[in-house]
Order: C-alpha cells, then sequence, then structure tokens
C-alpha cells in the first residue's frame, strides 16, 4: 500500500473515531508537582503561574488570555540531548534543532503498575526488558519505550508524587544497563511516568542519573510524567510527543497523545 492510502485511510480512522486518540498528559497549572533537586544545588524550577491578562473586562472587553510562569522541564515534559552534559554537543540537541521525524513513533509500553504498587523503589532491568520482548515482541528502532508505573494517579499532590523522605525522593526507574540495552535497539527515547526519566534514587547509580546520562549521550529523547499510559497497549499505539520550538530549549512541556487501535 501506498503511503498515501495509509495516511487516507488512518486520516479517516481518527476521524470515525476507529483509531481513538489518547492524551498521556497532565495538567499543568500551579499544582503541578515541580522536581526539588538536593541542596548541593541552590536553584529549582518555580511552580507554574498563570497571570490573567483579561477575561472580557476593562482589559480586554472581548477576549480572554493569560501569560504564564513555566520551566522547561515542568509537568509531562520532554528531555532534549542538550539537558545533559553528555548530550551538549549535539547541533540537532536543542528543541528548536531537533528531527521532528523522530518525535512520531511507535510505542512499546512496559506495565510495572503491579512491581511498583509493591515496591516505590522498583528498578526495570534490561533483563526484565528482554522477557517483555519475548511476551509481546520485539523492540524495533527508532520506537519510543515507556515505562508504565500509574505514577500519574499520584500527581495531584506533589509530596505523594515526589515521595521523598529523609534519604530522598523514592519512585521508580530504570537501571544503567536497562537503557543501555534500549540504546542498543537503537531507541528513539525513554519515558516515565514519574517526575524524571530517572529513578528517585538513580543519584546513587554508577552512572548517576543513567537514563539522563546514557540516553543524551546518544541524541535520544527523555520524556517525563506522562499519563493514562494505563490505556495504551503493549505494543501497536503511535505516540506523538512534540515540544515547544523554545530557542536554544533543553526540554519543554509537551501535549504527548497516542493513536491507539479500537479494540
Ligand atoms: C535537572 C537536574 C536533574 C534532573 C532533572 C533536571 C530532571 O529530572 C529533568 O526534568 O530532566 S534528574
Ligand atoms: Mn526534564
Amino acid at each position: 500500500m501506498s503511503s498515501a492510502s495509509i495516511l487516507e485511510s488512518l486520516g479517516a480512522m481518527i476521524t470515525t473515531g476507529g483509531v481513538e486518540v489518547v492524551d498521556c498528559t497532565g495538567i499543568l497549572g500551579p499544582d503541578t508537582p515541580i522536581l526539588q533537586l538536593p541542596e548541593d544545588f541552590a536553584k529549582n524550577t518555580p511552580k507554574v503561574e498563570i497571570h490573567k491578562i483579561s477575561e472580557y473586562d476593562e482589559d480586554g472587553p472581548f477576549f480572554a488570555w493569560n501569560w504564564l510562569v513555566l520551566g522547561e522541564h515542568t509537568g509531562t515534559h520532554f528531555d532534549a540531548p542538550h539537558h545533559w552534559i553528555t548530550g551538549k554537543d549535539y547541533p540537532d540537541g536543542y528543541t528548536d534543532t531537533l528531527d521532528v521525524q523522530r518525535l512520531v513513533a511507535p510505542v512499546n509500553v512496559i506495565d510495572c503498575s503491579k512491581q511498583t504498587a509493591d515496591d516505590v523503589d522498583f528498578l526495570l532491568t534490561a533483563d526484565a526488558v528482554k522477557a517483555w520482548e519475548a511476551e509481546h515482541g520485539e523492540i524495533k528502532a527508532g520506537e519510543w519505550v515507556v515505562m508504565r508505573t500509574d505514577w500519574d494517579k499520584r500527581a495531584n499532590d506533589q509530596a505523594t508524587f515526589l515521595n521523598a523522605d529523609e534519604t530522598g525522593p523514592h519512585s521508580p526507574g530504570p537501571t544503567p544497563d536497562c537503557i543501555e540495552y534500549l540504546l542498543s535497539k537503537k531507541i528513539v527515547g525513554w519515558g516515565s511516568q514519574c517526575i524524571g526519566t530517572d529513578a528517585g534514587q538513580a543519584g546513587g547509580m554508577e552512572p548517576p542519573y543513567p537514563a539522563h546520562n546514557l540516553l543524551h549521550k546518544e541524541n535520544c529523547f527523555g520524556l517525563a510524567s506522562l499519563a493514562n499510559l494505563d490505556k495504551l497497549p503493549a505494543k501497536g499505539a503511535i505516540l506523538i510527543a512534540a515540544p515547544l520550538k523554545i530557542e536554544h530549549g533543553t526540554g519543554s512541556p509537551i501535549r504527548a497523545l497516542a493513536l491507539v487501535p479500537k479494540a
């Protein structure tokens, strides 16, 4: 089949509901959880602010609009390669220079929700990914891989979402060997439902923050705070994860959308 006829069929499938568009995005607002870096780093992203310019009033009699205070790495968001020192030299490693062809791709959804319900520090390993592939099929070049933990159910409360105690944040994520294995499969990027792409305790891994360190070293992308992964099949959906074209941006909030076949 030609790509023109496939797209025509897809268009018809979308407009008639045979393909469902699932919103994998959390709410962006003053209550959106914000990453709190350890105290050795002084600065953090401010909370989201939504300031009204007008709403059909003396400042704008027939229009409503707002201006925002918004971090690049806030809410459901994209990590560009330049975000991490290991990816600093890629000319196409910024939000305004990356190749948009890479942003739309099949998504592999690895369901870890049972494990993470019992263990908030659960780590996904390369061996577990290989076992997932034996059951669901191989992860292929150019595809997204996302870790389902149902962590989005905590996103209405920053304390529960970050889940920190005196030993630091506790949330699931990948091991270094997991990310190395996925990179050997030439994935485009890795996504998490937690505050960042790495586990809460990833600062103590070797290398520290392996998802950030290793993905961006290979010019790959990260996705964080993804929502509604429980509504996606293990394979068969297409994920669209497009950052704003921020000038030399290191990341951006996204509206993450998945095209999902109706059962
Ligand atoms: C800055 C420093 C460390 C981390 C992060 C940001 C993120 O998780 C992020 O949002 O990319 S770990
Ligand atoms: Mn980020």
